[in-house]
């Protein structure tokens, strides 16, 4: 049995000001045209984070329900669970009546026992999928929510506790045996953050611990960009897929992939994989060097998304747009900075009650750039300092 890993499709997000429609276009375009035909599975899974926004464009809600219908179209099952960027109501709205057509949502906390069940000879599969849980929410005394620890770990182990009833039963009615697919999204301790992922703040409350997943067979996760595996349970495969185009500079090294799972009757095959890379729009490179430099032959006019550092100590205001004739599609400008340490001591001896408004900017510029600021760069200084003096001095009167 051949099930697709995807996740953080994140339909109708930006990278900065540029939205990314023509590169979800693109991933989508492969993924139906060239991946599914190939491999044909048997069931794909997407592990949350569909949309960008828990209230997405509608732009992005359009291109969503076109994919819906063409994967359905294709005739392959479809397991989606909800992201933390996602509404799970509005993502799981109308969606209970879709199940007949194969497309098996799970954006419900009743519904995390409730697998897809897949038919082999001579094995089951039922694949379960995990809403993204805020255990602020979901952990609590309330009828609606699960009485345990407010915290991933314990509301994560609930689900699976609940995941693991449901499959005892089956087992038990069962002639064939039974393997066990789940989809998650959360932070699973081990894993490797990116810049584009939110709430996925270091700490152990926001992380999952990877034993509550320990006797499932394959673990579909969302949640972290960068397609990875964690370190697992015996006999538990927890992997990572990423999302399929990069959303942040820092992701401008990740092969985005969609994993591939090969699944027969004693489990997750050693043969799953290789990994199928997306074939991206456009390339993210970032460039760090001086203004003359970044200019010169030495980097190639390109249509990349580009970042660059500048290394100067100062540069031209408009050297965005300098930089734009060069690199059109330039997202990011950063430059080098070098702070010089100082003493502790030193440090504690600056008062800065005492200290005029030209010498916190002169100090500030200094800890930039590691020098002193130039007769020009004093001067602005004192420019804009006493406009503001003057400004403030109006409105006191
Ligand atoms: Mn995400």
């Amino acid at each position: 049995m051949r099930i697709i890993h995807t996740s953080d499709w994140h339909i109708g997000r930006r990278l900065n000001s540029a939205p990314l429609v023509q590169s979800h276009e693109k991933f989508f375009d492969a993924f139906i045209a060239d991946l599914l035909p190939d491999q044909k599975p048997d069931l794909i899974v997407v592990s949350g984070d569909i949309y960008d926004r828990a209230i997405p464009p509608t732009d992005a809600v359009e291109l969503f329900e076109d994919v819906l219908s063409r994967l359905q179209a294709m005739n392959i099952p479809l397991l989606i669970t909800s992201g933390n960027h996602d509404s799970r109501v509005r993502l799981g709205t109308n969606t209970r009546f879709m199940t007949g057509l194969g497309l098996h949502f799970r954006t419900r906390l009743n519904q995390v026992a409730i697998p897809v069940v897949m038919e082999s000879d001579d094995f089951t599969l039922l694949a379960y999928g995990i809403p993204y849980l805020e255990p602020d929410i979901d952990a609590g005394q309330q009828e609606h929510q699960w009485q345990v620890e407010p915290n991933h770990t314990a509301v994560i182990a609930e689900a699976i506790r609940q995941i693991k009833l449901d499959i005892e039963s089956r087992r038990a009615n069962s002639s064939k045996p039974i393997r066990t697919l789940v989809a998650a999204h959360a932070f699973v301790a081990g894993g490797l953050s990116s810049d584009s992922e939110r709430n996925t703040k270091v700490g152990s409350l926001q992380m999952a611990d990877a034993a509550v997943f320990s006797g499932i067979d394959y673990v579909a996760m969302g949640h972290l960009h960068g397609a990875q595996n964690v370190t697992s349970p015996e006999g538990t495969v927890i992997r990572y897929s990423g999302s399929p185009i990069p959303f942040s500079f820092s992701e401008r090294d990740h092969k985005k992939v969609a994993r591939l799972v090969t699944m027969n009757a004693s489990g997750v095959s050693e043969e799953s994989g290789p990994d199928w890379e997306i074939p991206q729009l456009r390339k993210m490179v970032q460039y760090q060097d001086s203004l003359a430099e970044i200019l010169s032959n030495k980097y190639p006019n390109s249509d990349h998304w580009v970042k660059v550092v500048l290394t100067d100590p100062e540069f031209p205001l408009n050297v965005m747009e300098t930089l734009r004739r060069k690199f059109p599609n330039i997202m990011e400008l950063d430059r080098l900075t070098t702070v010089r340490a100082k003493s502790d001591g030193e440090q504690i001896a600056i008062k800065l009650n005492k200290m005029t408004p030209q010498d916190v900017a002169f100090r500030f510029v200094q800890k930039i750039t590691g020098e002193d600021p130039s007769e020009r760069t004093i001067e602005a200084i004192d420019q804009c300092c006493s406009h503001v003096e003057s400004e403030m001095t109006q409105v006191n009167k």
